[in-house]
């Protein structure tokens, strides 16, 4: 068992409880004290730095949402002076202004660190060749990777992403071991490996972190097998570090939140109210460690729960599920939430289609309508497996078993459906559009 920080990853419930209380404190302080949000927002809800002692006490203070970093944008909610940020990383957003955040070197060396963590528990070491295909810029995934990479000693492939057929040469001919993307831009690489007729015992690779969107235990399977790997989820977000914030042990069971930088609460979305172990709902970041941008309390919109239960990798840190969508981009069709994960699970659990596939959301005379494209596999074309119209229609009742509504499943063309190099976009909701 391979641990990157053992006295920290294993650390007693109550030496983690001290940990995070005395870094809580102290940061809370340090806002309250620099940042003029902050400062305000405690003083409406009667706190002085003083009420906040230990984890218990986290409860009392006001959450902090992306709204709140766009109000202050660009620096605003910024805790240092301007001369100690050595690093500005920004997140795309599908909506609005981009959201910006800063590091000092000590984020860095902690960020990086979490990384590192996340490496060593999936098995990277010093003679490991990471393969970096997270995109390199102001998106978070890419520099996170590097850094935690070579914080391990690896010797680090910053292939970046795009160019998918120079990417496979470059696994091929620099023999990279452990491969870094999105889970749907792995999917595609092993699409291309396949219609290239090229081996998969001609790549090196062992592992895969892969992270950045949702996914499921079904797409993480099929990743598995055709690329003959092991894959290991990562979480993060850009506004509380970037990639790192949580990640998969060799149990896979639940990700590991590096708790002595992140407090994680789950919350109910609706009355705010925090939520007990095993229960879904929103989840919320406090960073305890950060100097730049410490955010309190954040709200991620993110669906998960969180277990305190022993993990049997020896880890101590406290487990979240991994996250079956967003409270925001979360579905509602005829009242009923749908997540987009809840659809490729389906999908993949048929067997016989691959995960790519989008969801179109319109309204036809005040009524939701949803129609699922989904791209035919080979084996369907060769229609050795049954036929389309009947392999449809077990489609179509699975979905509406699963979903508690139905809809329309068109088949397209291989190929047709836009592959991604980094987040795939899967949903088309037209039912704004005048
Ligand atoms: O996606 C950071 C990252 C890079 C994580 C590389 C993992 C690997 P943002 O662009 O700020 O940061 O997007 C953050 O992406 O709130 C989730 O909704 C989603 N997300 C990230 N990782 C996962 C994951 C990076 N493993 C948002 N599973 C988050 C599900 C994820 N969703």
């Amino acid at each position: 068992m391979a641990y990157y920080n053992k006295l920290i990853e294993t650390a007693s419930k109550s030496d983690m409880f001290l940990i995070q209380s005395l870094n809580l404190s102290r940061t809370v302080r340090r806002v309250y004290e620099n940042v003029p949000m902050y400062r305000q927002r405690m003083i409406d809800a009667g706190l002085t730095p003083d009420d906040i002692k230990t984890v218990d006490d986290l409860h009392k203070l006001p959450f902090t949402c992306k709204k709140d970093l766009r109000d202050n944008y660009p620096y605003g909610l910024f805790a240092v002076p301007r001369e100690q940020l050595v690093r500005i990383h920004a997140s795309s957003g599908t909506t609005g202004k981009q959201t910006v955040v800063g590091y000092t070197k000590n984020d860095i060396e902690m960020w990086s660190e979490c990384v590192a963590r996340a490496l060593t528990a999936a098995g990277a070491e010093k003679n490991d060749f990471v393969h970096v295909s997270y995109g390199y810029g102001l998106f978070t995934g890419g520099l996170g990777l590097h850094y935690g990479a070579e914080k391990i000693g690896a010797a680090v492939i910053p292939a970046s992403s795009g160019n998918t057929a120079r990417q496979i040469q470059i696994l091929q001919d620099f023999k990279s071991s452990i491969l870094c993307c999105t889970p749907s831009y792995a999917l595609y690489i092993a699409d291309t490996i396949k219609a290239n007729n090229i081996d998969k015992e001609s790549l090196s690779l062992k592992a895969g972190l892969f992270g950045a969107e949702p996914w499921s235990e079904e797409m993480r399977r099929e990743i598995e097998a055709r690329l003959g790997i092991k894959a290991y989820d990562i979480y993060g977000l850009s506004e509380i570090a970037g990639p790192g914030v949580a990640f998969d042990c060799e149990c896979q069971c639940g990700m590991h939140v590096n708790e002595d930088n992140f407090i994680i609460e789950i919350i109910d979305p609706e009355t705010g109210e925090v939520l007990p172990d095993g229960v879904q709902g929103e989840v919320v970041f406090t960073c305890i460690t950060k100097e730049a941008l410490p955010l309190i309390r954040y709200r991620t919109y993110d669906i998960s729960s969180i277990t305190h239960e022993k993990c049997e990798c020896g880890r101590t840190l406290v487990r979240m599920q991994k996250p079956c969508g967003r409270s925001d981009d979360m579905l509602i069709i005829r009242g009923v939430n749908v997540f987009p994960s809840q659809i490729e699970s389906v999908l993949l659990s048929m067997g016989s289609v691959d995960p790519h596939y989008m969801i179109y959301v319109d309204r036809v005379n005040n009524l939701d309508v949803m129609e699922i494209q989904v791209e035919m596999s080979e084996e369907m074309l060769s229609d050795k497996v049954r036929s389309i119209e009947e392999f449809g229609n077990q489609l179509k009742a699975k979905m509406e078993s699963t979903l508690g509504i139905s809809g329309k499943i068109t088949f397209v063309e291989p190929m047709t459906i836009p592959r991604s190099e980094g987040k795939a976009k899967r949903v088309v909701d037209r039912r704004n559009i005048k």
